[in-house]
């Protein structure tokens, strides 16, 4: 079979608690794509939804966490290949707040955690947070590109570059 579909639209979002010494929420996928790993919280948008309003809903649904479409700062754009699973392939709009109301709750789908924002664990996470989420919390818009091997872990390509805003998404 061969694949020539766009690939799949996600959204995923990052809750930072600025007060020092810095805290980052991050969830314990429980089921489905990403099990066992820590990731930030998001989805498919629903037909209809925006690509910001689906970010809402899914942190929402998925960590019992509400923030304002205002708050919500976009930071990456990243691409994801995966050799063995190209219907895997995913596009992700990569968003973060700072500024949120509600109280963390674990759901079906996310154990959420705080983690200092100097201890996360990046060896539980899948491996191309590593390259492009330091760059991130330290401030930079990005635009990514990430191949995954036939084991679906390992990172076989990656391509990280500034993000700077021409329109082009
Ligand atoms: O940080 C990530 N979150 C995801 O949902 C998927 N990385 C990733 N890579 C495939």
């Amino acid at each position: 079979m061969t694949h020539n579909l766009p690939a799949a639209v996600r959204t995923l979002c990052y809750v930072l608690d600025p007060n020092p010494p810095g805290r980052i929420l991050l969830g314990l996928k429980k089921r489905g794509f990403g099990a066992g790993k820590y990731n930030g919280f998001g989805g498919k948008p629903e037909v209809g939804e925006s690509i910001l309003e689906a970010a809402i809903r899914e942190l929402h649904e998925e960590s019992g966490v509400r923030v304002d479409p205002s708050q919500l700062r976009s930071v990456a754009l990243i691409q994801f290949a995966f050799l063995a699973r190209p219907e895997w392939n995913q596009r992700v709009h990569v968003f973060l707040t700072e500024t949120w109301h509600g109280i963390p709750v674990e759901t079906e789908e996310m154990s959420p955690r705080w983690f200092p924002t100097n201890a996360i664990p990046y060896t539980k996470m899948w491996a191309d947070d590593g390259y492009w989420l330091p760059r991130v919390l330290g401030g930079q818009r990005i635009r990514a590109r990430f191949t995954f091997d036939h084991d679906n872990e390992t990172i076989c390509g990656a391509q990280v570059h500034p993000w700077h805003d021409d329109g082009q998404n």
